[in-house]
């Protein structure tokens, strides 16, 4: 592949809905094209860009890849993002490395959720952007229903440039409005080839129609333009385009184009459109990077000229070769095997062997240009999100804004003594995926992965597998129960030892109360005339807190209450802080049992947010988890239900809410309180915790 200069380049992101098919048109794009000189597909595992064992085994993307296709002279970097939501930090990375988006539609099915999500991350990064409807030649298949959606659901901005001739299983041609032409494929076509013809008779009125909306849209956008249309002006073809393009970047004018990807139908016009209409990335607007170590912030143009800036928009690890690192130059360029510098992570690196991206492959160049996406094995400690410049002029990139974690999972080693080893797998996979999180929860003795959804943490899972050799698997996240007591009782704390020589010796009379909740612990001094000596006082609280660690009703920490401690005796020569801590222990052991102890839980607040139809059964769901609907709240077409839920009752609520709200729903959880759970609960609770200290000690 020769070198490309910035203003040959085009950053396009293919986004959309799962199973839109995007995998198939960069497939499709990049042979017909000529640059790939093989027309994979994903039913047979050989895309370019689904070519990881999870994709190929899946058939579906996880993994943004980037593909080339060159044409009229410019060099398509073509950014395959995966369509599932639980992996839509890569289709939000694939937009920030970008300059232009093809949203890809199903013509079969339209607007969907992942749709609507990539469309929001376009609008937030204010990419111009093209559409295409794919799969026209699917039994079901309609064209105008999607617009129509599109107007709906998008943008009332969108208009097609072109329609198709034929749907679903009559699919065979496409009318350009621009040319003005109708092109004919037939059956077995390979690389896109069509018979040029007029248009047909039958789609005269229906081209007029369109013809003119899209001519209307155009002058719109420009007033000298519009003058000129009204006063009966023609306005040619190079024109239209330029004032397209220009609507584009104002996000005024969303093109629409259709095809059948797989068949590379339409795949022609859309290579060239995308050339000429989708901007270099000097076109775009400057970056605005910060001044390592310095709160300056500096807007860097896209040019060869400026200071060497690239950020990582996506790290993968391949067998045999290890991290790999995709970057986009924001200004400057490289050579290959020059020197960088990571500013925060105070890293030297080199980029040996420099690399365009196509899919699996990585073709070596002696350079790119500012703009350009490129590729390099083996750096020594840069990760997902970090920027590279040079040590003269250290700077970094706003970072981009990855989606926070919906769910969280355990995950366990299925063999003891592989923890450190799972610690540092899951460390490191963090680094390549930001939408993964992982922590230690020292009090439930549990290990959390947090991700985007239950497919995503298996996949987690796999990778911990074949790349750290640790074998884990996915469990049930314990609830931090918590116990309180909801009456008043005293007694007395006794220990005494005598072993030979010097003996042990403490005695404490306790009170034990509730307090409100939310208070905490408290413990009173009542102390008077000596009969604990002060000094040994603190060793009697010490002992009740460590007592209470472990409560009377399942052995979860006791909170929210008072110990008054008001009696007690000494020994001159045997009492040691050491007693008097043993007998704190022993007073609340004697005394709590009959403080008529319960059992507590946690009680998150979540808000849902769901479009209107699926409130009821949103609602429903809530109640049936022993929820508490506190309100509504509408806002345009969706409704806000907060409620109060036990934390136990919403393991795997994510998924129930994708499949409730056929993935529109979306909601957030707080922790809100501790609350008694009812007996019923606390008593399965308690068994279960009986079982699990038990099983602890064996
Ligand atoms: N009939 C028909 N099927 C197609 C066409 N394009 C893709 N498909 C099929 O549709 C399915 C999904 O295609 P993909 O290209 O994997 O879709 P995708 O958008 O990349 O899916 P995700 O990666 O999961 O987001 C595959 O089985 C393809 O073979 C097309 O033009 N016509
Ligand atoms: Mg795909």
């Amino acid at each position: 592949m020769r070198v490309y200069k910035t203003p040959e380049i085009r950053n396009v992101a293919v986004v959309g809905h799962g199973a839109s098919g995007k995998t198939s048109l960069v497939d499709a794009l990049a042979f017909v094209a000529g640059t790939s000189k093989r027309h994979g597909s994903v039913k047979d595992g050989t895309a370019l860009t689904d070519y990881t064992p999870d994709e190929i085994e899946r058939k579906y993307s996880i993994n943004l890849a980037v593909a080339v296709a060159e044409w009229m002279d410019a060099k398509i970097n073509l950014i395959d993002t995966p369509g599932y939501l639980d992996f839509t930090g890569d289709a939000l990375a694939g937009v920030y490395a970008a300059d232009a988006a093809v949203v890809v539609l199903a013509g079969t099915a339209g607007v969907e959720v992942g749709t609507e999500k990539v469309w929001d991350y376009c609008e937030r990064r204010g990419l111009p952007r093209l559409l295409f409807v794919s799969l026209m030649d699917k039994e079901h298949a309609n064209f105008e229903r999607v617009f129509n959606q599109i107007k709906e659901r998008l943008t009332p901005k969108v208009i097609p440039v072109e329609i198709p001739v034929g749907e679903g299983p009559e699919f065979h041609g496409i009318i350009n409005l621009f040319s003005k032409k109708c092109h004919l494929y037939k059956k077995g076509t390979k690389t896109g080839e069509y018979d040029e013809v007029e248009v047909p008779a039958e789609y005269q009125a229906r081209f007029e129609r369109y013809s003119q909306e899209l001519i209307e849209s155009i002058a719109a956008t420009d007033d000298t333009l519009l003058e000129r249309y009204l006063g009966g002006e023609e306005i040619g073809r190079d024109e239209a385009i330029a004032a397209m393009k220009a609507g584009m970047g104002k996000g005024e004018l969303f093109p629409l184009f259709c095809g059948a990807a797989e068949l590379t139908w339409g795949t022609r016009a859309l290579l060239t459109k995308i050339v000429e209409l989708c901007p270099a990335p000097q076109e775009r607007p400057p970056v605005e990077v910060q001044k390592w170590g310095s709160a300056e912030h500096v807007a860097l143009k896209t040019d060869d000229k400026g200071p060497l800036v690239a950020q990582v928009f996506k790290t993968v690890s391949e067998p045999h070769v290890g991290d790999v690192t995709v970057f986009r130059i924001y200004s400057g360029w490289v050579r290959n095997g020059q020197d960088v510098w990571n500013a925060p992570r105070e890293a030297a690196e080199k980029l040996n062997h420099l690399c365009v991206p196509v899919g699996k492959e990585r073709l070596e160049i002696a350079e790119l240009h500012a703009g350009d996406l490129g590729v390099v094995a083996k750096l020594r400690d840069t990760h997902t999100n970090d920027t590279l410049s040079t040590k003269d002029a250290p700077v970094v990139v706003p970072k981009i804004p990855f989606p926070d974690p919906v769910i969280a999972v355990a995950v366990e080693v299925k063999q003891r003594g592989e923890e450190d080893k799972l610690s540092t797998g899951l460390h490191k996979l963090h680094e390549e995926d930001p939408t993964f999180h992982h922590e230690f929860n020292a009090e439930l003795g549990q290990t959390l992965i947090r991700g985007l959804g239950e497919r995503h943490l298996e996949i987690v899972v796999g990778r911990l597998a074949r790349k750290f050799g640790v074998h884990a698997q996915l469990a049930k996240p314990k609830v931090a129960y918590r116990e309180t007591f909801r009456g008043k009782c005293e007694g007395q704390g006794k220990h005494k030892k005598q072993t030979g020589g010097r003996g042990q010796y403490g005695d404490c009379w306790i009170r034990i109360a509730p307090l409100p909740r939310g208070s905490g612990f408290q413990f009173v001094d009542e102390i008077v005339g000596g009969v604990i000596p002060r000094q040994y006082i603190p060793a009697v609280e010490r002992g009740v807190i460590e007592a209470a660690h472990r409560g009377p009703v399942a052995g979860y920490p006791v909170v929210d209450f008072k110990v008054e401690v008001y009696d007690g005796s000494y020994h001159d020569v045997d009492s040691n802080e050491m007693s008097f801590k043993m007998a704190g222990i022993l007073a609340f052991r004697n005394v709590s049992a009959s403080c008529k102890p319960v059992l507590l839980e946690p009680i998150m607040e979540i808000g849902v947010s769901t479009p209107d139809e699926y409130q009821g059964a949103v609602m429903g769901d809530i109640s049936s988890r022993r929820g508490q609907i506190l309100g509504t709240e509408k806002e345009g077409r969706l409704t806000t239900i907060r409620a109060l839920v036990p934390e136990a009752e919403l393991d795997k609520y994510a998924t129930t809410l994708h499949s409730l709200t056929h993935g529109r729903g979306t909601y957030r959880q707080k922790f809100h309180t501790y609350e008694q759970a009812p007996p019923e609960v606390a008593g399965k609770v308690t068994e279960a915790r009986k079982q699990e200290l038990e099983e602890a000690k064996a």
